[in-house]
């Protein structure tokens, strides 16, 4: 089997980064281990930014997301009892964010591959890369029912998420770096079957912990609550959660409209980055290269401006054979990333309850949160960031 640019991961990466090929007329195969409908079911993210909406417009995988997307012209941060509106769309020059889900965008993008004839192996898991110091590196891979194949390739994407094998290709220490941040709590997160409790997105700080209300659909609700990430969802029913989320809401009369939850899962919260985010021929893009915490809402936008960059460097490369972009792919990508990954790590450093907190840690958070937003120059900051800064 032979492609000019062989992706692994068909994750919002690998599969922006394909449409985006073809439309340069740059002809890609994925390999990804899971089954489409496992992908299409995976709950995830939910705030797309201005840009990543833009992109999906672009590509031709926009309709749904005008059609069903939420356009969201501020957030809230509430403490101390308190709502207290960031006007996004004033502080960031018009920008706006648009809630809808990661598994719709992946639904979109699969479908629009597979018409405009792109070829992805579903329950194909790749095992090796193999060659990238050449000029003609491979992966090799091992079909749903056990075949062992090859893809030779000019190219390796590395598109295969926070736990894919594309990374283990960059020597280690000799090469590449990693740096990483664990945060000493998780996220626990539920869908449940309700009217929205609010027109915006709330993010809140209590002595409890952190907690996010966010919205999936008229019908549906997608809200999280900060939790040990050693707990287990078994020592939560429903009751408990509510009545754990409304206390960390409280204030204002302010009260959630409740429902059957469906879903309940707990994340990890880590900061990772891999530096560089290339070697010879592999190239790395998303979370197979960097992961943030949620509380930024970066990951998927991420991952999106990652493959602008590398779809743009790879077409400058077959049009004129000139490797100046993909040998710049890790610089300009490490730019973004780690504007992200301050933002990402600020919020959630503002926003969360540190078991070690002193009083004045906590004092410390209030006063911050005063800051960004009372201040306009501060709550241009959190604007700024979190509409996601231009694609470059
Ligand atoms: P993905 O989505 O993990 O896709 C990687 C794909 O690679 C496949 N794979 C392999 N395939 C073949 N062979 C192998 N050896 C393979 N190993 C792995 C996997 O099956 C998978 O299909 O990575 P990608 O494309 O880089 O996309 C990254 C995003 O998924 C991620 O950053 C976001 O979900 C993060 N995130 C959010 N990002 C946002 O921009 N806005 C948000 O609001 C937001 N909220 C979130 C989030 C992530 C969350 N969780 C669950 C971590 C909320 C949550 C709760
Ligand atoms: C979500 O809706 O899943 C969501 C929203 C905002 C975040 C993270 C996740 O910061």
């Amino acid at each position: 089997m032979q492609t000019q640019v062989g992706i692994i991961g068909a994750g919002p990466a690998g599969l922006l980064l394909s449409q985006m090929l073809h439309l340069r007329g740059i002809e890609s195969v994925i390999i990804e281990s899971r089954s489409r409908d496992a992908i299409e079911a995976t709950i995830r993210a939910g705030v797309l930014e201005q840009s990543t909406v833009d992109l999906m417009v672009e590509i031709g995988a926009g309709e749904r997301l005008k059609r069903e997307g939420f356009v969201h012209h501020g957030i809230e941060l509430r403490f101390g009892g308190r709502g207290h509106r960031i006007n996004l769309h004033d502080l960031a020059n018009g920008r706006t964010i648009t809630v809808y889900a990661q598994h719709e965008v992946l639904k979109d993008l699969i479908a629009l591959r597979l018409r405009t004839g792109g070829v992805i192996h579903f329950e194909a898991k790749a095992d090796a890369v193999e060659d990238v110091a050449t000029g003609a590196p491979q992966i090799r891979f091992t079909t749903s029912n056990g075949q062992k194949q090859l893809l030779r390739c000019d190219f390796v994407a590395g598109c295969d998420g926070s736990y894919g094998i594309g990374r283990s290709a960059i020597p280690e220490g000799s090469v590449r770096h990693d740096y990483f941040r664990i945060y000493p709590f998780g996220w626990f997160g539920i869908l449940a079957k309700a009217p929205p409790s609010s027109d915006e997105l709330i993010y809140a700080h209590h002595d409890r912990g952190f907690a996010l209300v966010s919205t999936r659909s008229p019908d549906v609700q997608r809200m999280y609550f900060q939790c040990d990430p050693n707990d287990s969802v078994d020592n939560w029913p429903d009751e408990r959660i509510w009545e754990e989320l409304q206390t960390r809401v409280e204030g204002d009369k302010f009260r959630l409209k409740t429902g059957p939850i469906f879903q309940k899962g707990i994340i990890p919260l880590r900061s990772f980055v891999c530096e560089p985010m290339q070697h010879g021929r592999l190239f790395l893009a998303g979370d197979a290269a960097h992961s943030v915490p949620p509380t930024g809402a970066k990951g998927l936008n991420l991952a999106a401006a990652d493959v602008h960059v590398l779809a743009r460097a790879l077409s400058s490369f077959y049009a004129t054979g000139s490797t100046d972009l993909l040998a710049d792919y890790s610089r300009m990508a490490l730019r973004r990333v780690w504007r992200a990954q301050h933002f990402s790590w600020w919020m959630t450093s503002m926003l969360h309850r540190f078991h070690d907190a002193a009083e004045f840690d906590l004092k410390r958070q209030l006063a911050e949160l005063d800051l960004v937003t009372s201040s306009r120059a501060a709550a241009t900051t959190v604007a700024e960031n979190y509409v996601g800064l231009p694609l470059t």
